[in-house]
């Protein structure tokens, strides 16, 4: 028999969690015929509610699952993995200053770039979910220097996804007619939504729409406020989506993209100007288990702009932790 995958997730007393765990138990990442053993990490005061959704897994009766762990120790949950999903994070407090949010999440990331560090096998793919998930992703990687950076990645596919329904709804194509399309930058309402070199079926998106200042004025600031949009019909931050979005991300790093491009943030090697080490949006595609930067493209005045301002946010936030 093949031997089961084991995949840590933190957070998982959290809302994402409760429909990330079943797709994962489900086998929606590595596929029907891989065993898994879930890693389940949360805090102290949260094991209670994760011993509850385990006793939700059990009753799932799902074939590939072979074993769910529970701790409140990093180095536990990370030991021997193939993949990690970083949800778990600290949220934003009343009266909380951004800063401090930033310095309060740089610590848990510190603690886990060291548990991973340790315990993890040199071969696991990580996504970080938590926010900031991007700069939390870069302080993770920092504090793991034995293990691959290129392994550490944080996920923009949730704005990816986003983007990909409003640009087919508008084209009239599916959404899975689409290639091309990326988002540069940090997962917050800075990141870029750029349609510049998309198709539809091999067709020029932008062409295709031929309605530019739909996308500017109404596409771009759609997605970036599409979080704040949930929250308020809701009542409740994202959370289906998101845990969708993380199985995307992980299912296309190892299965592949089958050409297409995606979006992830993985550590800046330097390219389009984005300082090196930043874990950044970029257009990528992904085959044989790996992922390939798409390189040489050329941006034009719109572009630049847009991948700077959100790049200096990522600059910022690395600063801000840097101070403590
Ligand atoms: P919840 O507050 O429902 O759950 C978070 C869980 O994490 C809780 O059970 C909490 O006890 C746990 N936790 C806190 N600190 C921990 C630590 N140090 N170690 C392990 N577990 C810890 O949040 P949920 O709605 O599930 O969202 C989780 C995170 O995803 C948040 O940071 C949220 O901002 C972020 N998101 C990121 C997105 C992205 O696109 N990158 C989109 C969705 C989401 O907003």
């Amino acid at each position: 028999a093949t031997e089961a995958k084991r995949i840590a997730v933190t957070g998982a007393a959290g809302q994402i969690c409760y429909s990330l765990l079943f797709s994962i138990a489900k086998g929606e990442v590595y596929g029907a015929d891989q065993p898994i053993r879930l890693q389940l990490l949360d805090l102290p005061q949260a094991q209670d509610a994760v011993r509850g959704v385990v006793m939700e897994l059990e009753d799932c009766a799902f074939p590939l699952l072979k074993d769910v762990s529970i701790t409140d120790d990093p180095a536990v949950a990370f030991k021997d993995i193939d993949a990690a999903f970083l949800v778990g994070s600290r949220p934003r407090s009343k009266g909380m200053e951004r800063r401090d949010l930033l310095t309060a999440n740089a610590e848990i990331f510190k603690v886990q770039g060291k548990a991973l560090n340790e315990a993890a096998k040199r071969d696991a793919r990580v996504i970080v979910v938590g926010n900031p998930a991007n700069t939390n992703a870069m302080i993770l990687a920092d504090n793991a220097p034995d293990f691959p950076r290129e392994n550490i990645t944080a996920m923009v596919r949730l704005d990816h996804n986003r983007a990909l329904t409003q640009l087919a709804k508008k084209a009239g194509v599916g959404v899975e007619e689409i290639d091309k399309f990326v988002v540069w930058g940090n997962h917050s309402p800075t990141m870029f939504a750029d349609w510049t070199n998309a198709t539809a079926n091999g067709k020029s998106l932008p062409e295709l729409i031929g309605d530019e200042s739909w996308y500017k004025d109404t596409l771009i600031p759609q997605v970036a406020k599409r979080g704040s949009a949930i929250i308020e019909a809701r009542g409740a931050s994202s959370a289906a989506s998101a845990a969708n979005a993380a199985i995307d991300h992980m299912h296309d790093w190892i299965n592949g993209s089958n050409g297409d491009w995606t979006s992830m943030a993985v550590s800046s090697d330097g390219s389009y100007g984005i300082p090196e080490g930043l874990m950044a949006g970029v257009p990528l595609i992904c085959a044989n288990g790996s992922y390939e930067r798409v390189t040489g493209l050329s941006l034009d005045a719109f572009q630049r702009e847009m991948l700077e301002r959100t790049v200096g946010e990522l600059v910022e936030e690395r600063d801000a932790v840097a101070k403590g």
